[in-house]
């Protein structure tokens, strides 16, 4: 870890900056891969998913008696925790609906907005070093809530060509409706363009490696919609004197462990806190199954003492984190500066944990900076809003003529046409 003790403002745009990755060499290989999607459909899914996941695949599509396999092998406990995580995200998603009213912006004129739905939303749930099906229901719950008609989701098998049963069940649980065995560039091509079995989808949401990034990149340059731009997890943590120095270590390593660069960010008013946190961080990684890559993650990190909390606050806002874990005594006068960040967690025993599975808020956040303009995901990534209006005939007495002067000044006299007639048929 580096420690940096009371920098200058000066110096916190350099404190801040992530790492850039220079994908042009991906782009390419990205680019390859979804045409041959495009033009080949499923041969070149099954193609790719010898290639890179070194499974044969007949059908791509996960089958009931799949699902119902998967259910078998999940232990009593881990249904009975997903069960308990689906209705605190349920619950939370649920309040998050949006009750458009009827506006009269003048007599006669009524504007309104109607939330509906995307109809055809897709879902990737990468494979890799950890199956996350907790991103299955962060996804697919909310989905369901909108009411999109068609929830399809694409994820990697294994060798054998099966899908890991936790994801099967926590899609179950949410309500997916059709699951594919897809991972990578092809998985994003396929719900992009559409194939024989994968169904085109509006938009495409969900984490993934720089491949999968790039080609949902790619792909929302013409076809279809993404969630948001996506780079290494992050998480942020203030601290003062009453901070529990083992509980903020366990969280800084929370994060470490997800992967290689992994973004860690410690600041503190402290520096005794400073120092204990740095030793329990050292004793508990060697805990750690993942103590490799939690090691490389932390040995990027930075811990930062701050000369009070105004100065933390402005550090962290300026960082923008995708998590922020503020354990001061008064954290919530804290809170309230609070401008930049995806999702904060407060107090001692809000640990980013609790939100990653079941607290009912969604762990989709925005990393690298993005916090700085996106949210994370919630109800209304899967609505659009669309306006309606209505206009009576004292609508167009009142604003008919500054519509007429306002299109002649523009020079659309068709635009000027279309308001003049009503106004003189009302003459
Ligand atoms: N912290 C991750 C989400 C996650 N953690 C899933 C564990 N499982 C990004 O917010
Ligand atoms: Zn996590």
């Amino acid at each position: 870890m580096k420690v940096i003790k009371y920098p200058a403002k000066e110096e916190w745009s350099e404190i801040v900056e992530r790492p850039h990755l220079d994908v042009s060499q991906l782009n390419a290989t990205v680019q390859g891969v979804l045409d041959d999607v495009k033009n080949h459909g499923d041969e070149a899914v099954k193609r790719y998913e010898e290639k890179f996941d070194h499974a044969h695949l007949d059908s791509l599509a996960v089958t009931e008696a799949e699902i119902e396999e998967a259910e078998q092998l999940v232990s009593q406990e881990l249904k009975d925790a997903l069960h308990l995580a689906h209705h605190n995200i349920a619950a939370f998603h649920q309040s998050q609906k949006f009750e458009g009213k009827k506006v009269e912006t003048c007599a006669g004129v009524t504007c309104w907005q109607k939330s509906v739905a995307i109809e055809k939303v897709g879902l990737y749930i990468p494979g890799g070093t950890a199956p996350l099906f907790s991103t299955v229901l962060m996804l697919a719950t909310p989905a369901k809530i909108a009411g999109c008609k068609e929830i399809v989701l694409c994820t990697p098998p294994n060798k054998e060509g099966k899908v890991n049963p936790a994801i099967l069940m926590a899609a179950k649980i949410a309500g997916v409706s059709k699951i594919f065995k897809a991972g990578g560039v092809q998985a994003i091509g396929a719900m992009a363009y559409g194939t024989e079995s994968v169904p085109k989808v509006y938009k495409i949401f969900g984490p993934g490696n720089q491949f999968v990034m790039a080609a949902k990149q790619q792909v929302s340059l013409h076809d279809v919609a993404i969630d948001m731009p996506a780079g290494p997890s992050e998480v942020c943590l203030i601290a003062d004197e009453t901070a529990n120095p083992v509980f903020a270590a366990a969280d800084l390593l929370s994060q470490a462990e997800h992967g290689f660069d992994s973004q860690v960010f410690f600041i503190t008013t402290s520096e005794k806190v400073l120092e204990d946190v740095k030793k329990e961080v050292e004793m508990q990684l060697e805990q750690l199954p993942r103590k490799e890559m939690a090691q490389t993650s932390l040995d990027n990190s930075k811990f930062i003492l701050v000369k009070d909390e105004e100065e933390a606050i402005d550090l962290c806002n300026t960082y923008a984190p995708e998590h922020l874990i503020i354990a001061t005594a008064d954290y919530e006068q804290l809170a309230e500066k609070v401008v930049n960040a995806g999702s904060v967690f407060l107090g001692n025993y809000a640990c980013e944990s609790a939100g990653d599975y079941a607290s009912g808020t969604n762990h989709t956040l925005p990393t690298h900076g993005y916090a700085l303009a996106y949210n994370g995901v919630n109800l209304d990534s899967y609505n659009r809003k669309i306006t309606f209006q209505h206009l009576t005939e004292e609508g167009i007495r009142n604003i008919g003529d500054a519509v007429v002067t306002m299109a002649e000044n523009e020079q659309l006299e068709a635009h000027a046409n279309a308001m003049r007639l009503r106004v003189k048929s009302l003459k």
